[in-house]
Parts: C-alpha cells; sequence; structure tokens
C-alpha cells in the first residue's frame, strides 16, 4: 500500500527497525550518514537500498529539512556504494519513489540502486 507523504515519520516503519538492528538486513555499506543494504525484492541483477540514518519520511522531507552535512553524506555514500559494487563502470539507475504516485511503500528516505545488466525503459509502458 503506497504511502500517505503527508503523515508524519513513523519510528516503527520497517527501515527504522532496521537502522536500531530489529530486522536483519544484508549490510552493503554503513557510515555515519547512510546504511546500504539489498532488497528483499531486488528487481534487476543487482538491486541495493540506501537509507539515510535520520528520520526523513521521503526525498521531499529530505531535502526540505536535512542540513547540509546530512545532505551531503547521504549524496557521497550513495555514489560510493555504486563505485564500490562495480555499478558506475556499466551503468546503473538510481530512483527514489516519493509518495502515493510513485508507489512508495516505506515510508523512510531510501534510494534504489539497479544495475548489474542492462535495465530496459525507465517507466513501465
Ligand atoms: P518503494 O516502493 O520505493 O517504497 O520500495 C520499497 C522497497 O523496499 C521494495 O523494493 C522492497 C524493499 N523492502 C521492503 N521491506 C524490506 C525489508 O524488510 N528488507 C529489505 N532488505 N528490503 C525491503
Amino acid at each position: 500500500m503506497p504511502i500517505d507523504a503527508t503523515k508524519p515519520y513513523d519510528q516503527n516503519n520497517i527501515f527504522a527497525r532496521i537502522l536500531r538492528g530489529e530486522i536483519p538486513c544484508r549490510k552493503v555499506y554503513e557510515d555515519p550518514h547512510a546504511l546500504a543494504f539489498h532488497d528483499v525484492n531486488p528487481q534487476a541483477p543487482l538491486h541495493i537500498l540506501v537509507i539515510p540514518k535520520g528520520a526523513y519520511v521521503s526525498w521531499d522531507d529530505f531535502s526540505e529539512r536535512a542540513p547540509a552535512d546530512e545532505i551531503a553524506g547521504f549524496v557521497r555514500a550513495v555514489g560510493h556504494v555504486a563505485r564500490e559494487n562495480g555499478l558506475a563502470v556499466r551503468g546503473y539507475r538510481l530512483l527514489a519513489n516519493v509518495g502515493r504516485n510513485a508507489g512508495q511503500e516505506v515510508p523512510h528516505l531510501h534510494v534504489h540502486l539497479f544495475g548489474g545488466g542492462p535495465l530496459g525503459p525507465m517507466l513501465a509502458r
């Protein structure tokens, strides 16, 4: 069920629980600003999620409220994860679903990194 992006941050959403170590994940990378792990339901040969450690519902929330050091740290982490996993060399797709029209399901900002092979058209036809 897509989220209502106008709601306040839910401290018990699934990615908040992963950040607290209450639910396991297949971790790819971690630093003070970000955590990256494999998507539980991969949509590409390689499908990694990168999330900020701060409590932000979406890209919209993050870009409006996050301080500059958190934004820089998160953006650097996304690029680092892509390079370290061989995605930058052959190309990859970076996507963040925001709210209902995009079908965002987890109400904690996450960037999808897709790669590992040709990805097809950007949007379903
Ligand atoms: P979105 O539709 O953009 O909100 O994508 C949510 C993604 O999160 C979806 O691709 C599946 C993934 N996901 C949901 N629950 C879990 C979980 O518990 N663990 C992991 N690793 N991924 C999850």
